[in-house]
């Protein structure tokens, strides 16, 4: 009978150790530096530089960038949008704000950041 306790003691131990580990998994921590800081002139570009972003777990990160706004009639978009560090290049001759949305996943979590850019015209 203690035998038989024993081992279910063991059994509940590690079903709970797996479905803990899965539900503690900690979302990653997203860093992003841009350059330039100040408004840019219309078609130039803007780097976003997200290589510090990391995970808490140490799991391997998946990037989307997107843009969720951009100026009246601009068609701008990043040179590579599932990279860690991309550069968007904005619309000649259109001034205005845009909005450049970064989702970070771990492959079960994913965290969201939102970054507003502007440019302007001579
Ligand atoms: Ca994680």
């Amino acid at each position: 009978m203690m035998k038989r306790i024993a081992l279910l003691a063991i059994v509940a131990a590690v079903v709970l150790g797996f479905a803990g580990c899965s539900l503690c998994n900690l979302p990653p921590v997203v860093i992003v530096t841009i350059s330039p800081e100040s408004p840019t002139w219309a078609g130039d570009s803007y780097e976003f530089d997200a290589s510090q972003t990391s995970d808490p777990d140490g799991d391997t990160l998946t990037f989307a960038w997107s843009l969720a706004t951009v100026p009246a009639g601009a068609i701008a978009s990043f040179d590579d949008a599932t990279s860690a560090v991309v550069s968007l290049l904005t619309d000649n001759e259109i001034d205005g704000a845009y909005v450049v949305r970064l989702v970070v996943s771990d492959g079960t979590d994913s965290t969201t950041a939102e970054f507003d850019v502007a440019t302007a015209i001579f």
